[in-house]
């Protein structure tokens, strides 16, 4: 008999205290919790390590999970069926403008650890009401309030994640106060890490299946794929969770594995976004079953295996699982998510190899390929979303091959100019939307 979800009871502590914050997140949203929060849930000592999770943009993610305590279902949807978990380690989720309660919880010395999934665009944005100018704020309490050492732990998608996060900290902490610049070098370290769990949008039909299956009301469930992954390099002066439990891995160069991750499952996934998209496909199982997405994407695979010559890396074994990950018929991830922010992902996703099989003395065609499609995809007159909007429809108003290098130049600005790569992306247009 199917109950409706008035009748349930919500999710809830029911009087169970939380575990301590000593972690704060800037950017609660699905990703946050089915990533770094399920990660410290199973930690040996997820009983001391809750987290403070800071909304974005907008602060629905908090108002929806403050009513149930923090407390929400992590759907695992494999191909063979869903298994429910609650996962209890945020202990608060606060609208990300309550810059008071952030500034008094990085005051205190119990807080050892900020991560940050704030996406790629981020990370240029200094504005003081930004995530980082936030952070920037919540650090400077730190400072005065003598909490001591900290970390800070990018999650993001973005080459070299740790070290991005770092300059744009100390940029913004110099414009503020050369002082605090000072003693955010001194006192705070700043992990890089490679993030990696598929984590679609949650459907209104996610919400419902969890009310009928779990017997409880739950209004912000998160649905994921069974596989999760977590790099990480860097200290951390004030203790961290056991997250070596869940399965992280502590490595000393992150860049081998970042690159992998970046290149392989991003990579695929753009070219799968534009190209599937141009070729009337909806989610990422689809475009992989279409035969010409998925050479474009194995074509990009063989370029970029070329430059992931650690031996450790297992390319081969690491291709395979994405073509099981990305086929999982249960896991409805639409490529319109994907395709958004282009510019910047592609900056990330496909400069590299470009660049890497250029200074081999090879064209790099896969590469150019993933750029061409995107520019295809824009030339379609589809919706698209992009920290450099302006700048696309300023090159979309030009025609042919002017188009090409005004919206290469947005990728890269270098590439923009090399008339060789220019030529080359330009000669495939067209490759996704021509019979
Ligand atoms: C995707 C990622 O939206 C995107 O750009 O490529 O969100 C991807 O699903 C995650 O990085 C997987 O770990």
């Amino acid at each position: 008999m199917t109950r409706t979800t008035t009748e349930l009871p919500v999710l809830g502590r029911k009087g169970v205290a939380a575990p301590p914050v000593r972690i704060v997140h800037l950017g609660l949203g699905a990703f946050h919790r089915s990533h770094q929060a399920w990660f410290t849930a199973h930690a040996r000592d997820a009983g001391d390590w809750g987290i403070a999770a800071f909304t974005g943009r907008r602060p629905d993610a908090a108002r929806a999970l403050a009513p149930q305590d923090g407390l929400f279902t992590l759907v695992e949807r494999s191909a063979g069926g869903d298994r429910f978990e609650i996962v209890p380690t945020i202990a608060e989720a606060v609208d990300g403008a309550d810059t008071g309660r952030l500034n008094e919880l990085l005051g205190s010395p119990a807080t050892a650890i900020v991560t940050l999934t704030v996406t790629e665009k981020v990370y240029d944005d200094d504005a003081p009401h930004a995530p980082l100018g936030r952070l920037v704020g919540g650090l400077a309490a730190r400072r005065a309030a003598g909490a001591g050492p900290i970390a800070v732990v990018s999650c993001d998608n973005v080459a070299g994640n740790g070290e991005v996060a770092r300059a744009a900290v100390e940029r913004i902490a110099a414009g503020v106060d050369p002082d605090l610049a000072a003693w955010v070098r001194a006192n705070v370290s700043f992990v890089g890490t490679s993030v990696d769990r598929i984590t679609p949008r949650t459907t209104p039909e996610d919400v419902a299946e969890v009310a009928e299956q779990c017997g409880y009301h739950d209004a912000a469930p998160v649905v994921a794929e069974p596989f999760a992954s977590w790099i990480l390099s860097g200290e951390f002066p004030a203790g961290r969770p056991a997250w070596e439990d869940a399965g992280a891995l502590f490595v000393d160069d992150i860049e081998p594995f970042e690159n992998r991750k970046l290149w392989l499952l991003n990579g695929a996934h753009t070219i799968l976004a534009y190209a599937g998209q141009l070729r009337g496909h909806q989610t990422v199982a689809e475009a992989l079953a279409d035969p010409v997405c998925r050479d474009a994407m194995e074509s990009f695979w063989d370029e970029a295996a070329r430059h992931l010559t650690l031996p450790g890396l297992d390319v081969p074994g690491y291709r395979a699982a994405l073509l099981e990950r990305f086929a999982n018929p249960r896991i409805a991830h639409y490529l319109a998510q994907i395709a958004q922010d282009g510019s910047l992902k592609l900056r990330m996703r496909a400069v590299p190899v470009l660049r890497a099989e250029r200074a081999a003395g090879r064209s790099g065609l896969a590469a150019a390929r993933m750029i061409a499609a995107w520019m295809d995809f824009l030339s379609s007159g589809a919706e698209f979303h992009d920290p450099l909007e302006q700048g696309v429809r300023a090159a979309l108003a030009l025609e042919g091959r002017e188009r090409t290098a005004a919206l290469l130049g947005l990728v890269d600005a270098g590439l923009g100019e090399d008339a060789a790569v220019v030529d080359r992306v330009d000669s495939l247009r067209g490759t996704f939307t021509d019979d």
